[in-house]
């Protein structure tokens, strides 16, 4: 494909991260190039400030703005139903976003210099995945970098001297994207998420199998919904690597053997489940998804899998923060939606030996908060909810109380487990952060200080 960015005339609409990268990308390479914000207090960092001078806006844009452009740049925060890209669309300007753009320049560099890419999308575990598929593939000696979704913009790996890309992929990023070639692609799983962007569920299925549109293959779990390549998506659909945890003679399975279960590919077997260094059933599916990306870059199972010991997994996700009088303290505020919440809650129950204590609630992003109900029923004693939709757990489990901060829940909670008797309490909120913090790490780290605050205030007490 011919492609030179000197040759197009952009707008990068949105500087947070992704916009910044894109403009220094573009700036770099000799391009032409104007900016929008639409937030009204937002300053460009210096070295931009100087370099772009007043080819930065954010005033609302003139009628003329687009003139002479060819292409917006859209950030994946930013909606396509906003006015500034309503009026990109009436001037004729193509809308894309930063995954096509490198998707075009790499497509262009010569064969020698262009990076190979693998691609991983879903509503859960795309973090986790990215991460392991980038630490398997180094470890056995093929330079890789995480970049996507993960946080670093895809265009920072383009000159990186890495060989493959393991990019994670949200709904926001895929839906601008249309020429991404991948060796190998996955959609993890669906579950409600984003609905109020993308409206209904299946426009969010829609963007999050733009994965497969040129993937060579696919890694596909097979008793996931909404996962498998559709019929117009040949390629991806014709190589298919299959997984998943029942018994299979082909792709990755668990099977029983030497009285144990072990992950296997193609009756090989790989591991024991019980030496997966990562808590709960949805990570042994997680380690299978990367193995099978790892193959289709041609590393094999046999190979990739000896590293697996040495991965660390992120935090927020299902992790041990405190130990405090026989009551663990667990990090999932990670967990922004409802699946996330219901693998932590199915992959925490069998090992909880009291009860088993939620805080929850945020920003439930249009979720059905009923279809956590059962789950709740099954393995919960009672959840403590915060946040702008708190009240939607009240509705669908009687045993919540409303609570208006972090540390009133984690109260709440320790009040309400035992001492020594094995109680859990767990921050998995199923629901986004934003409307009371900056971001689920910050959630995450204001759940431990007021973990540590009340242990600090019984100890010295
Ligand atoms: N914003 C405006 N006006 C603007 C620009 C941004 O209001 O002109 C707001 C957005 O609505 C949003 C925030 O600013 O609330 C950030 O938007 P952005 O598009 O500037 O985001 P970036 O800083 O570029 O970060 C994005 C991803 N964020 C989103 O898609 C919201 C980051 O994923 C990603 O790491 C980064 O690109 C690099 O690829 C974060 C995320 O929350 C972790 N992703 C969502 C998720 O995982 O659920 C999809
Ligand atoms: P993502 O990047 O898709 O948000 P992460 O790996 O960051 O995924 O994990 C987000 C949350 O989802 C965490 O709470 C984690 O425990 C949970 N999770 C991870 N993998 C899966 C999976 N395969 N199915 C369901 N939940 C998962």
């Amino acid at each position: 494909m011919n492609y030179n960015v000197r040759e197009h005339s952009y707008v990068v609409g949105g500087l947070g991260v992704t916009g910044q990268a894109c403009v220094r990308y573009l700036l770099r390479h000799q391009a032409l190039v104007k900016a929008f914000d639409t937030r009204s207090t937002f300053a460009l960092p210096s070295d931009l400030s100087s370099a772009m001078g007043n080819s930065f806006t954010s005033a609302p844009l003139t009628p003329d703005y687009f003139d002479g452009v060819d292409t917006l740049v859209l950030s994946p925060g930013l909606s396509l139903d906003i006015e500034q890209v309503q009026l990109a669309k009436q001037c004729g300007v193509e809308v894309i976003g930063d995954v096509e753009l490198f998707a075009r320049i790499n497509g262009a560099l010569p064969p020698e210099q262009a990076k190979k890419a693998v691609g991983i999308t879903g509503s859960n575990g795309k973090t986790t995945v990215t991460l392991l598929v980038t630490h398997l593939l180094n470890a056995c000696g093929v330079k890789a970098i995480e970049a996507g979704n993960v946080g670093r913009p895809v265009l920072e790996a383009i000159d990186s001297d890495a060989d493959v890309v393991v990019m994670e992929l949200s709904s926001f990023q895929l839906e601008t994207t249309s020429s991404l070639l991948l060796e190998a692609a996955t959609v993890l799983n669906i579950s409600d998420d984003h609905l109020d962007r993308h409206g209904t569920l299946h426009h969010y299925i829609d963007a999050k199998h733009r994965i497969f549109k040129h993937a060579e293959s696919a890694i596909v779990w097979r008793d996931g919904e909404y996962v498998t390549p559709s019929v117009e998506h040949e390629s991806a659909r014709a190589n298919t690597v299959e997984y998943g945890l029942g018994q299979s003679q082909q792709g990755f399975s668990v099977q029983n053997a030497q009285g144990s279960d072990w992950v296997a590919f193609n009756n090989t077997l790989l591991i024991k489940v019980n030496d997966i260094p990562l808590a709960g059933t949805h990570n042994v599916l997680n380690v299978m998804a990367a193995l099978g990306i790892c193959m289709q870059v041609g590393v094999k199972p046999t190979d990739a899998i000896s590293h697996l010991a040495t991965f660390k997994s992120a935090p927020h996700r299902c992790v041990e923060i405190a130990n405090y009088g026989g009551v663990r303290f667990i990090d999932d505020s990670k967990a922004t939606n409802i699946g996330a919440t219901i693998a932590a809650l199915e992959g925490l129950a069998p090992h909880t030996k009291g009860k088993l204590i939620l805080i929850a609630g945020g920003d439930a992003k249009g979720a059905d908060m009923n279809s956590l109900a059962p789950y709740l029923s099954q393995h919960v004693a009672c959840v403590f909810a915060i946040g702008k939709d708190a009240s939607l757990f009240k509705a669908c489990f009687p045993n919540t109380t409303l609570v208006t901060s972090m540390a009133e829940a984690v109260k709440g909670a320790s009040s309400f487990a035992g001492n020594g008797n094995g109680d859990v309490v767990l921050l998995s909120p199923a629901c986004a952060s934003i409307d009371m913090f900056n971001n689920y790490m910050h959630r995450g780290e204001v759940f431990k200080q007021a973990v540590d605050a009340l242990f600090v205030d019984e100890v010295t007490s």
